[in-house]
């Protein structure tokens, strides 16, 4: 079957998250700045709405510039602890229409490839109404706006959800990928740097058609063969990476959605048995201790919960997760009233065992 790809990435995310949260803003510019410790006026953008970018600003440029464009334009401080929070209930909606769990990739704080080629059977029209779907599931859920890309391999989704902004969604289909591509200016190609993007227009090189249908072997003698292959088949729209979840290193953790959308407690206790057995093995093939145990409830209206608990010493012991773990999920069980979706069993605050066993693990 052939692949199908989506990207989604959310629109002016961080400014986005703040109209949210302050509906007077709405209309208004508004622009997130990473103030410097030092105070003052230092610091850059971290983003800002469209309304600001019509005035000129834009991320990384210093907040003085910015406030120098647009003098009435509201300026706030990054909160990103709160976007992280965010990002993950987003995370999960996308991770919920991916094929598995496993055809999911995070590659920032407001973007994912999901793969979608089983749930659309190859079908760009399907797969159209799929992308539909994730971005209304965010509005209604999250009220944050997303572009959606979609097409044959990761590189096509990533600059496709891109190319209609914001709000929009681009389907590019595998027999329109080189028009899709070929006019665009080799910079825009996901993946060029400004190094390379210089080095090409010293070689005359502007488009990616004319990229695409440059001498490989000429590619490779000045950018070396990795590099050299790497530009060809990229410009020709060819991309043969997997859609792979980046496993973090300083955390293990293990999610899966019931059956179907309940608050038996059977289920939800069977599923946790199986989520607390995969962390251990794990655990135990990483040879490390956890402090600190964390049990996350996805609720059916999508609502994402977590709570956590610092272990006095670091442990690698089933008991020890299974006890706290369940602790916490039942009083998930009693403090809500509504069907639990997905559940989640994390450890984390990982220290590599010395060999010297502790206390607990007896
Ligand atoms: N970000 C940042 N500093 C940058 C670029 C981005 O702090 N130089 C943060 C703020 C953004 C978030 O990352 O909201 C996501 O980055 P994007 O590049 O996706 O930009 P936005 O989502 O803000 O805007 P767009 O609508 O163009 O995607
Ligand atoms: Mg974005
Ligand atoms: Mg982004």
């Amino acid at each position: 079957m052939e692949r199908v790809i989506i990207h989604v990435d959310m629109d002016y995310f961080y400014a986005a998250i703040e109209e949210r949260e302050d509906p007077s803003l709405k209309g208004k510019a508004v622009v997130v700045c990473m103030y410097s410790n030092r105070g003052g006026s230092g610091g850059a953008v971290s983003t800002s709405n469209y309304v600001a970018r019509e005035a000129g600003i834009r991320s990384a440029m210093p907040c003085k510039l910015a406030r120098s464009k647009k003098p009435d334009a509201v300026f706030l401080p990054v909160r990103k602890e709160f976007y992280e929070e965010v990002s993950a209930k987003i995370m999960e909606i996308l991770r919920s229409n991916a094929d598995s769990e496993e055809a999911f990739e995070k590659i920032s704080i407001d973007e994912a490839f999901l793969e979608i080629s089983q749930s659309c059977s190859g079908d760009y029209d399907l797969a159209r109404d799929i992308g539909h779907k994730i971005k209304e599931e965010v509005r209604s859920q999250e009220e944050i706006t997303c572009s959606v890309g979609i097409g044959p391999n990761k590189l096509i989704a990533k600059m496709a959800s891109s190319f209609r902004k914001p709000d929009g969604i681009t389907v590019v289909r595998p027999e329109d990928v080189q028009t899709f591509l070929g006019p665009m200016t080799v910079k825009k190609l996901w993946g060029i740097g400004k190094v390379t993007e210089e080095r090409l227009t010293e070689m005359g090189i502007r488009t990616v058609s004319e990229l695409a249908s440059y001498d490989v072997m000429e590619l490779i003698s000045v950018f070396g063969k990795n590099k050299g292959m790497w530009l060809s088949q990229a410009a020709m729209g060819i991309d043969g990476t997997a859609v792979k979840e980046r496993t973090a290193t300083d955390q293990i953790g293990r999610m899966a959605s019931l059956e179907h959308d309940s608050r038996d407690e059977n289920m939800i206790f069977t599923l946790m048995d199986e989520l607390i057995d995969d962390v251990i093995s794990k655990v135990k093939a990483r040879k490390v201790s956890f402090r600190s145990v964390t049990v996350t409830v996805i609720f059916s209206n999508f609502k994402t919960s977590t709570k956590s608990r610092t272990l006095g010493h670091a442990v690698s012991d089933i008991s020890i997760l299974s006890e706290n773990a369940k602790e916490m999920m039942k009083q998930f069980l009693e403090e809500s009233t509504m069907n639990f979706r997905r559940i989640g069993v994390r450890v984390d605050n990982l220290q590599e065992n010395t060999g010297q066993k502790s206390l607990f693990d007896f």
